[in-house]
């Protein structure tokens, strides 16, 4: 299982100069794909070379050698959290051990992720406190460290269990407030702790010129579907949040706590979840990697390695999936010993290396790329990036246009993302009295305006009439329950009128 550094860097120069000789040999020019550089010898290394970071989280107990030689980027496991650091008024307290970890990352030249700041767990004297409580602590966290940290989880975990979608029924959440009972919470008077906490973080950010990324974090998200084909509906909430409050939201992270339970799973489509939230224009990670190594009740199949190596591709194959971080160094030391689902065996900072840690440095040393199955990433020429100096309390999406209800058959909502020269459409369908097999949804763009990337769809036409229909996944949807698809556009979407019509 386990190799030694020599025989590790040894195969891994080797295995890139075999692979130059092959094409070389074969009559072919050597493509661009292949690392220039030679084969890098640890994570963090190879992670540089390929464009993201590789991290670890950690406390000060395991600030050993194989930290600072192996990760980029060091997430505090527990010492960021509220219940250690913030009092009930959302001042600081006992900050020692997080200071030691941001040293350390500064040292060691490493990256901070700052974690966690609204969360229901572990949020000891912030516990039912008020918003203003929270945005006094989100102020006084960013600005302590500042710059230092360059990505924060300003929301941790919002949405709840078992793929309802639903937001998690806990405070903080609790706090949310529709006050004229619309069934949203966009309207003046009403208040939602993950834009509000979001707008305060942003202000914090703005006033005192930081760089500071702000990101939204949770589990069970990682797939377009969970086990069975089944949408993903946490998934699907998180999108729309990011969507909703895009111009506070810098990131995602993907928690990535792979195991059996059906919605923990490592899915065929992760590589596609994570290019929709990158379509959006915000960096995605995944945060807090660690992957169960008996995994014999679902349908991967595949070795502990080969699912570490699934993972990294599909973040290696989105360019704006900016970093990986895994839960821990090694197996003994982790939140979840028995399932072995780290990288390291050993413990105490004697370390060994396990099949999955090879498995990961050789696939970061192939570098960026696409899979045939995954086109390459379409982003924005031009993204979002009208952050107001000061943050209405308000939404910035556009209200979502509709077509009337049908009594069978299927009907279509469309809600946009604009900004200038260009758009995202997130498109919702939803079956009538009956389930449908089957839809497609026609729409007219203004003219001007071009489709350039679309997700979870077929389309016909890229401009003027457009048609959308299911694809494999997302087809058969129960009567009055949705399915989403999404496009993304250049110039001006003007106000999308969609027809949705059910097919066989
Ligand atoms: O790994 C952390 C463990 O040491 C703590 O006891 C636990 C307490 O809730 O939190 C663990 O970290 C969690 C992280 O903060 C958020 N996502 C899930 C992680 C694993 O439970």
């Amino acid at each position: 299982m386990s190799s030694s550094p020599g025989r590790t860097r040894t195969r891994s120069r080797f295995a890139v100069l075999a692979a130059a000789t092959l094409l070389v040999g074969s009559g072919l020019t050597v493509q661009a794909s292949l690392p220039a550089a030679a084969a890098a010898d640890t994570l963090r290394a190879a992670a540089a070379q390929a464009g993201l970071f590789f991290g670890v989280a950690a406390s000060p107990g395991r600030l050993n050698a194989t930290v600072s030689r192996e990760f980029g980027q060091l997430t505090p496991e527990n010492d960021m959290k509220p219940d250690t650091i913030a009092n009930s008024s959302g001042g600081l307290q006992n900050t020692g051990n997080a200071d030691t970890l941001v040293n350390y990352a500064q040292t060691n030249n490493m990256l901070v992720r700052g974690h966690t700041m609204v969360w229901h767990s572990q949020a000891g004297a912030l516990q039912g406190q008020s918003q203003a409580v929270l945005n006094n602590f989100i102020g006084n966290a960013l600005n302590r460290w500042g710059n230092r940290i360059a990505y924060w989880d300003v929301v941790n975990e919002a949405l709840e269990d078992n793929n309802t979608g639903r937001r998690r029924n806990q405070w903080p959440h609790t706090m949310n407030r529709d006050a004229n009972g619309d069934g949203d919470t966009f309207d003046a008077g009403d208040t939602d702790v993950i834009r509000d906490s979001f707008i305060r973080a942003k202000q914090v950010v703005q006033a005192g010129g930081l760089t500071t990324k702000l990101c939204i974090n949770d589990y069970d998200v990682e797939g377009l579907t969970v086990q069975g084909g089944t949408p993903n509906r946490k998934a699907n909430a998180l999108y729309d949040i990011v969507r909703n409050y895009r111009q506070y939201i810098d990131c995602v992270g993907f928690q990535s706590h792979f195991n059996d339970n059906p919605n923990s799973i490592i899915t065929d489509d992760l590589q596609a979840n994570i290019q929709r939230f990158a379509d959006l224009g915000v960096e995605v990670h995944i945060t807090e990697l660690d992957i169960d190594d008996d995994l014999s009740n679902n349908d991967i199949g595949a070795g502990q390695a080969a699912n570490y190596r699934k993972v990294v591709r599909a973040c290696l194959n989105v360019a704006r999936c900016t970093g990986i971080t895994v839960w821990g160094i090694a197996d003994s030391e982790s939140w979840r010993a028995s399932e072995r689902g780290l990288l390291f065996t050993g413990g105490n900072g004697n370390y060994q290396k396990k099949a999955a840690y090879t498995a990961v440095l050789d696939e970061l040393n192939k570098g960026r790329g696409t899979s045939p199955s995954n086109p390459p990433s379409n982003p924005p020429s031009n993204p979002p990036s009208n952050e107001p100096s000061n943050p209405p309390s308000n939404p910035p999406s556009d209200p979502p246009t509709s077509t009337p209800p049908n009594p069978a058959g299927c009907t279509a909502t469309v809600s946009l993302n604009s900004w200038t020269g260009g758009f995202v459409a997130t498109v919702r369908v939803t079956a009538g009295s009956a389930p449908v097999s089957g839809w497609s949804v026609g729409m007219t763009l203004p003219s001007g305006a071009t489709v350039t990337n679309a997700w979870n769809t077929n389309r016909s036409g890229n401009s003027g009439a457009v048609q959308f229909t299911n694809v494999g996944h997302n087809g058969r949807i129960a009567a009055g329950q949705s399915a989403e698809f999404g496009f993304q556009g250049t110039g001006s979407a003007g106000s999308l009128t969609p027809t949705c019509t059910a097919t066989a």
